[in-house]
């Protein structure tokens, strides 16, 4: 490319809407960040270094306008998971998804009720909360809905990010009261069986778990080091390990203890499974073991052929990962990629694994088993298990082609 058609490239990135500008722009590998330059700056050894200040920035060069989470102005946005590296989603870059918008909740105002079946309903205000002994712990957070858009048979996109796809999903150290320490303090009753637990957001979200899901619970008000962002239900959310995202009550306000599913509308009007067979599944709360690929993936362009290193995320909710394979022939051969550690459970998990792109057309997969032996399904497999229809808990594997251009795009529909 000529330095004209980069400078007029670079002109039209900064007036257009940046969600267009990021998909465009990546006509590079992750290995050549040549175009989007200004003239390079003096030498650094020559002078004086920019001042401290108070709050941190991301290098001007890092081309910001790709850290941005996509749909922006949608009730959802995603994380761009082929940008990032390692297993920690930057906070400004958590996926967001609510039914009504973030609600305006100042902390010394905001109160927990926690009644029902319980011994002494008590109201906590945030002060009461973070007086209790706190625990941190790195959990993954993943909407159940995320990857609609490459389940059905009929429209399988190629020209897709894995953004688009799977960017529902982020990983977070989340710091909390355990939400056992609460239960011990208001005394469960024998007999209760379920919490109902309720948003203070115009949607007023609210959603039933059964308690004995709730074991590694959290009153969540950190992430990553900091107070939870107002996007992520500040000033206290419901975090629950491994469960779909939409248990994960944000700007919490409510837990009643009960003996039985409340049937809210969320949990009516959504988040059910259609079966192969005709019935279908409520609660299926538990998010199964599934992985993908961040890199090589579209829009990426391998420049030559060599040594590439593969590198994805997998995660099961059910407890830790034990195995990621990857497939460098559409599915025929699988071989364990490298996992990095230390490996928590209910988190992403970073894989990585080397292979030599000969320059031909390469479709390339990644398969995640977690501690339960249970094994990421092939497309197929969910077809036959849930049938041609489901909006949730599509954890499939995915594949990307690599074409002898070396462009890479989603290869899943060569599949099936
Ligand atoms: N009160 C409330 N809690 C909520 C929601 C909401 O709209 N309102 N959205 C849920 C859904 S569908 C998901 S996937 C997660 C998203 O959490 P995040 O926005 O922090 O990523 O929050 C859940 N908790
Ligand atoms: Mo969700």
């Amino acid at each position: 490319m000529d330095s004209s058609s980069k400078l007029s490239r670079r002109a039209w990135i900064t007036t257009a809407s940046g969600v267009v500008a990021a998909g465009l722009i990546r006509t590079q590998t992750d290995a050549i960040r040549l175009d989007a330059q200004e003239a390079p700056p003096p030498d650094p050894t020559k002078v004086p270094g920019r001042l401290v200040s108070p709050v941190g920035q991301r290098a001007p060069t890092e081309r910001p306008e790709r850290l941005l989470r996509t749909e922006a102005l949608s009730s959802s946005s995603r994380t761009p998971l082929h940008e990032l590296m390692g297993t920690i989603t930057p906070a400004d870059l958590h996926f967001e998804r609510h039914h009504a918008g973030i609600p305006d909740i100042r902390l010394e105002n905001h109160e927990l009720l926690v009644h029902g079946m319980v011994d002494r309903p008590m109201v906590f205000t945030m002060d009461d909360l973070m007086r209790y002994p706190r625990v941190s712990r790195i959990r993954f957070l993943e909407c159940s809905g995320n990857g609609g858009g490459v389940y059905s048979r009929d429209r399988m996109p190629t020209e897709v990010t894995v953004q688009a796809i799977d960017g529902l999903l982020s990983t977070s150290e989340w710091t909390g009261v355990p939400l056992s320490t609460i239960l011990r303090e208001v005394g469960v009753r024998d007999g209760a069986s379920w919490i109902l637990a309720e948003g203070s957001d115009s949607a007023v979200m609210s959603r039933s778990v059964p308690l004995d899901l709730l074991e590694g619970a959290l009153l969540a008000f950190g992430q990553n080091g900091e107070m939870i962002r107002p996007e992520q239900g500040y000033p206290l959310r419901l975090f629950i390990p491994g469960l779909e995202g939409n248990t994960n009550v944000k700007w919490l306000r409510r837990i009643e203890v009960t003996d039985q599913p409340t049937h809210t509308r969320d949990e009516t009007s959504r988040y059910t499974d259609p079966l192969g067979d005709g019935t279908a599944r409520q609660f299926s709360l538990v998010m199964d073991a599934k992985s993908v690929i961040t890199f090589p993936s579209y829009p990426y362009v391998l420049p030559e052929e060599g040594w590439w290193e593969i590198r994805g995320l997998a995660w099961s909710g059910r407890g830790r990962i034990t195995r990621v394979d990857v497939s460098t022939d559409g599915g025929r051969n699988w071989t364990p990629a490298e996992l990095q550690g230390p490996i928590f459970p209910q988190s992403t998990v970073r894989f990585r694994h080397l292979f030599e792109w000969n320059g031909r057309d390469t479709l390339i997969l990644s398969r995640a088993t977690d501690e339960t032996g249970y094994v990421q399904p092939s497309v197929q497999q969910l077809w036959e298990a849930r049938g041609p229809q489901t909006s949730y808990h599509q954890n499939h594997q995915r594949a990307w082609r690599i074409a002898r251009t070396g462009e890479v795009t989603f290869g899943l529909g060569e599949l099936v």
